[in-house]
């Protein structure tokens, strides 16, 4: 049903319904698309906020890609429709809309392509999709192969979806000319101050032929009729498709090919599916892409771009899945965050530093630039705005609009991993002016990000939770400003600590001790007033009320406080042996560790919305695999390698079959989240949220780097400190790092420590230190036997 091919860089699923909502995606520069094993797609482009040449047949509300996304019978989709002429059967590639019974099926998601095979009647059609790398527009390749042993007489209907365009003014045509169908629109507005932008939007939708159809229908009434998508009038009971336009109606474009195949023979098309300005930019895309020459140059230089993005990681591990993963998507998904910013023009600063914390393996110029970025935005009273924006003019939307009180965390959080991978401390000397005009050195400006969340604390020194933290939706806990956060209490500690590192490292003794300092009493803080019972509570509300505590029956532990008080320091041994038993009891399903547990049943206007998303979905106690992904990085940082791993492992989707049917998903991403409520909703515990948009990826990618593998950097060398499951007595690791290309077989043997020889001669210290840009090492690591937990 689900496997990989190419060695893991493609997985393929054999079934159209066993995971109807399974999919993947590609994106370039420009533009995402996500499209599922069925047929349906969802694309976004900038221009510059993010918008839609293939809409749904209403009008669609503009807001942050969904999880668990909904699909029906109109979703946008890309579809063929093939007819047999002499019987009058028809059936669909890849399975939508007429979701006929195929003689075979398969969708197989790519690094850099998209494909799906389907077999029925006798023919077979493929379709491919790819992107170019910096337009905006979808190259489609379709295949139509007759199978049977004679000649057969069909039709073949691509019907690419358009959708309701417009309330103000939509329409269609068929274009000679250009050799497609066009559709127009005014995207609606109303205030008179959006029309200087809105009349440069690309409001028209192409869908261009490379071989002239012999006909067409625009109207997409008109070509479903009376019979439904399903059963197409306009395909079943007429010879040719009408050639009508669309005229203030909804667009919609479909052409057909009637063909006469012998036996075995095949017929290709290609088309370019996308938006525009004008006829003149149509034109110039077509120009540009629609031959077979140009498919293959760009699919080649788009595939060149992905592979741009490949990490610095390979693993050979007694896991062949896991392998998969590791090797050829988890860096994918990085590269997207950190390339696109999830295609938003003021991300989240949280969001936007974590992304290019993991761009920080990818790309690390491109983290570098980030800091400079976000901090040239920086508040004059240091504290850090809940967006960045990333576009001249652009405002902070939706939830940028509310406050929150961690951003500063993200800063040295961030850091510690890019210096890590490149020892480039001198970013810190630089001098930046921000937009409010104040000038600093970026040392200082962290500094002053630091000093900030030192200050805001209340009188127990316990951080302020305002409009929420790091969870978005505990909204209505500190809104009247006297609420306070746990998990910020401790991840201050950790900020600040991590900064006095940096301090220390640069020479810079006063700052190191008073954040060390501050660090302190933030840890005591938390062990005086936190402290509840087994675990650290989450908060305390408006009116004083402890939340995330033992008698709470919903809500009553929370990961992200037990997780960064590992990562702070403020647990001691006992009270960490304390958590995490509690979060191995409460917390861990099959599926990863829930965010928090019991879910939410009913609104607590003492917390906020978090409680009234669906128990068990998003924030309300899922697995939220970025709040996981914490933990298992603190767990690393104390050496619980088997639990780490554990946790670690249960992010990817497979290997058992029954693994995948549970989630729905392919194994070529982490999505945000897996249903939680395991014990209430044990059917859909497990369920992935198919939203590839989450901080969790970097922190995965750090976990298997500097934790598994154990291969970190520090200022000028390569710390080796593995920690591997102790079921496993050997890896094999390609590491990438500043320039050079360390080739690793850790083994298990008798020592006592770690110990490391390179290109034969052993070490002094598990550290490789005189690295050369270019080199090649060959690293050869013995760990204990037993792991030291
Ligand atoms: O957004 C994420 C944020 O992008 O939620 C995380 C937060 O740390 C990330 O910065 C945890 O709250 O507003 C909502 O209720 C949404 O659910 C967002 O909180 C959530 C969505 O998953 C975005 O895709």
């Amino acid at each position: 049903m689900l496997h990989p091919t190419d060695n893991g860089r493609r997985y393929e699923l054999t079934s159209p319904t066993a995971m109807p909502v399974a999919g993947g995606f590609l994106w370039n520069r420009k533009m995402m698309i996500q499209a599922t094993c069925r047929g349906y797609a969802t694309a976004q482009f900038m221009q510059p906020e993010p918008a839609k040449y293939s809409h749904s047949p209403n009008i669609e509300a503009k807001t942050f890609m969904q999880p668990e996304q909904n699909y029906y019978a109109h979703h946008p989709g890309r579809f063929v429709y093939v007819k047999d002429e002499e019987t009058n059967e028809i059936f669909s590639a890849p399975y939508e809309p007429v979701r006929a019974k195929l003689d075979s099926f398969s969708f197989s998601q790519g690094q850099s392509d998209i494909t799906w095979t389907v077999e029925c009647l006798g023919i077979r059609v493929l379709m491919r999709l790819s992107l170019p790398t910096d337009d905006v527009a979808e190259l489609w390749t379709i295949n139509v192969t007759n199978l049977s042993d004679r000649e057969r007489k069909i039709s073949v209907y691509p019907y690419f979806v358009i959708g309701y365009k417009s309330w103000m003014n939509q329409s269609a045509v068929y274009r000679e000319d250009l050799g497609g169908v066009v559709a127009s629109c005014i995207a609606p507005y109303q205030k008179v101050e959006d029309y200087p932008k809105q009349k440069y939007f690309k409001d028209k939708t192409f869908f261009l032929c490379e071989k002239p159809p012999v006909s067409w229908e625009t109207r997409q009434q008109s070509l479903e009729g009376e019979g439904g998508l399903h059963a197409p009038s306009a395909i079943l009971e007429r010879d040719e498709l009408s050639g009508s336009d669309a005229i203030y109606e909804t667009p919609a474009a479909a052409v057909q090919y009637r063909e006469t195949l012998a036996a075995s023979e095949e017929r290709e098309y290609r088309f370019l599916f996308g938006p525009a300005f004008d006829d003149a930019e149509i034109k110039g895309i077509k120009e540009k892409y629609l031959s077979a020459k140009a498919f293959e140059t760009t699919a080649q230089e788009y595939a060149a771009y992905v592979a741009s993005g490949s990490g610095v990681l390979r693993i050979e591990t007694p896991d062949k899945d896991l392998d998969n993963f590791i090797n050829n998507w988890i860096a994918r998904q990085t590269f997207y965050h950190g390339d696109v910013n999830r295609l938003s023009t003021d991300p989240q600063t949280r969001n936007y530093l974590q992304d290019n914390m993991g761009m920080s393996y990818i790309r690390p110029a491109t983290a570098r630039d980030a800091f400079i970025t976000a901090l040239k935005q920086q508040e004059p009273n240091g504290s850090m705005p809940d967006g960045i924006i990333l576009i001249e003019g652009g405002t902070l939307k939706y939830i940028n609009q509310i406050p929150h009180t961690d951003h500063c965390v993200w800063l040295p959080v961030a850091l510690e991993t890019y210096l890590a991978e490149t020892g480039d401390y001198d970013l810190l000397k630089e001098s930046l002016t921000s937009k409010h005009g104040d000038t600093y050195t970026i040392f200082d400006r962290f500094s002053r990000a630091v000093d900030w969340l030192l200050g805001a604390k209340d009188e127990y020194g316990i951080s302020y939770l305002a409009q929420g933290d790091w969870c978005d939706p505990l909204n209505m806990a500190g809104y009247k400003g006297k609420g306070v956060s746990g998990w910020l209490t401790v991840a201050t500690a950790f900020a600040a600590k991590l900064w006095a590192d940096v301090c220390e490292q640069v020479g810079n003794k006063e700052a190191a001790e008073h954040f060390r300092a501050g660090a302190k009493e933030f840890n005591d803080a938390a062990n005086k007033h936190l402290w509840e019972g087994d675990w650290y509570l989450r908060g305390i509300t408006d009116d004083g009320v402890l939340f995330g505590v033992s008698t709470d029956v919903e809500g009553r532990i929370w990961l992200n406080p037990q997780a960064w008080a590992i990562l702070s320091g403020a647990a001691p041994p006992e009270r960490t042996a304390k958590i995490l038993k509690e979060v191995e009891e409460q917390l861990e399903t099959p599926y990863g560790a829930a965010m928090f547990a019991p879910p939410y049943t009913k609104m607590r206007e003492d917390i906020g919305r978090v409680t009234q998303k669906f128990p068990g979905s998003a924030e309300n106690g899922s697995v939220y695999n970025h709040a996981s992904a914490f933990y298992i990085h603190s767990l690393y940082s104390i050496g619980e390698s088997d639990r780490a791993y554990r946790l670690l492992r249960k992010m990817i989707p497979g290997p058992t079959e029954e693994d995948y049917l549970q989630r729905g998903q392919m194994p070529v991403f982490i999505p945000n989240y897996y249903r939680g409520a395991y014990h209430q909703y044990p059917r859909t515990a497990g369920r992935s949220s198919q939203l590839f948009n989450t901080g969790t990826i970097p922190w995965v990618y750090r976990s298997f780097i500097e934790g598994l593998c154990g291969l970190r950097g520090d200022a000028d060398g390569l710390c080796v400190n593995p920690q591997l499951p102790s079921h496993w007595d050997g890896i094999k690791a390609t590491r990438v790092f500043r320039g050079a290309t360390f080739n690793v077989d850790i083994q298990r043997a008798d020592v006592e420590s770690v110990t490391v020889s390179v290109d034969g001669a052993t070490l002094p210290e598990p550290r490789v230190t005189g690295i050369r840009e270019g080199a090649t090492y060959q690293l050869s690591v013995s760990v204990p036997r037993k792991s030291a937990a």
